[in-house]
């Protein structure tokens, strides 16, 4: 197969987008398109500082490389969950994050390690907060530290390297739960809400997985292939496999589910009203958002874990 746009030997071929092209002229294309989606989606300026939260996986690597690449002020903010369950998890991806780093100088890297900072890794706080299921807890630490380091560094915009895939996925549940607050909320711009949350944006909401993993590979990036050993029991893989199976019988049907909620949302905004009553005060331990009276749910895990580990501490023989 050749490329479109020069005839050389195609390295990908994009059936939803009738699409087949060359490394140079998808290197080209996914960027031009990742500037076009900001643009198009406003969501931020070239005077901008934007913070990128990256794991070391491809998603977010390739985010992080785009936007340097077309000149932004892009820095990094990795959070070190300390998961290992004899993978090395949290090691390989910091890994992969400092190496990539390391060939940017003209960017900053934040870490925020969460056993040292708050006493305990996600693992490990999911057993008293979550019953162990680490993808709970995980999910509302790295919101919380994302928008906390995001608000205290002086960045007004949080790009995560959410994908198509992940998109279309997390539509699906929402819509088989018929999850009106988080479809009201869900989509490329997250605009900031009170109490000092920061705005969140997404610029590869419209490229499908194998795109930002080929781009991450043809541009040499080193990253974590392994899944997170905890993704295995996400229910978002099981809605992927679906969504799979629908792209594979008619080809652009990921990218329609997903637009056209988009679409849908926006010709008829009285579908999705706001929620009714939800207010949000600040939290009076970390002075984040909150619809809690009193603590955050963020602090008050912190707070039951420390208690729990001092217990256990207090309890074990000499
Ligand atoms: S990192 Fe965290 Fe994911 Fe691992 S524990 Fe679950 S949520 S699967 S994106
Ligand atoms: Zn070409
Ligand atoms: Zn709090």
């Amino acid at each position: 197969m050749k490329c479109r746009k020069c005839s050389a030997r195609a390295v990908i071929n994009m059936r939803q987008h009738k699409l087949a092209l060359c490394k140079t002229h998808f290197i080209a294309w996914m960027q031009e398109q990742t500037e076009r989606f900001i643009h198009h989606y406003r969501m931020f300026a070239r005077d901008e500082r934007v913070l990128v939260a990256v794991s070391g996986g491809k998603d977010s690597l390739a985010l992080w490389d785009i936007l340097l690449t077309l000149g932004y002020r892009a820095d990094g903010l990795y959070i070190d969950l300390g998961i290992d369950e004899g993978t090395a998890y949290s090691e390989t991806s910091y890994a992969c994050v400092r190496a990539f780093a390391a060939r940017h100088p003209e960017a900053v890297l934040h870490t925020v390690d969460v056993a040292a900072v708050y006493g305990a890794s996600i693992p490990e706080a999911a057993q008293v907060f979550h019953q162990g299921k680490p993808c709970s807890t995980c999910g509302l630490a790295k919101r919380h530290i994302m928008n906390r380091v995001a608000g205290d560094k002086g960045y007004s915009v949080l790009a995560t390297g959410h994908n198509l895939d992940d998109e279309a996925a997390t539509l699906l549940g929402n819509t088989l739960s018929w999850s009106v607050e988080y479809l009201r909320r869900q989509g490329p711009v997250l605009p900031p809400g009170e109490a000092g949350l920061v705005r969140k944006v997404k610029p590869l909401c419209r490229f499908y997985e194998r795109e930002t993993a080929a781009y991450a590979l043809l541009r040499g990036i080193d990253y974590i292939y392994d899944e997170c050993p905890f993704a295995a029991d996400a229910t978002s893989l099981r809605y992927k496999e679906l969504l799979n199976a629908l792209e594979q019988d008619s080809p652009g049907s990921k990218l329609r589910f997903y637009l056209n909620f988009l679409r849908a949302r926006e010709q008829h905004p009285d579908f999705l009203p706001d929620e009714a009553g939800l207010t949000l005060h600040a939290c009076p331990t970390c002075g984040q958002a909150t619809t809690n009276d009193g603590d955050c749910t963020f602090c008050r895990m912190w707070d039951r874990v420390r208690r729990f580990k001092a217990q256990e501490v207090a309890t074990t023989p000499a």
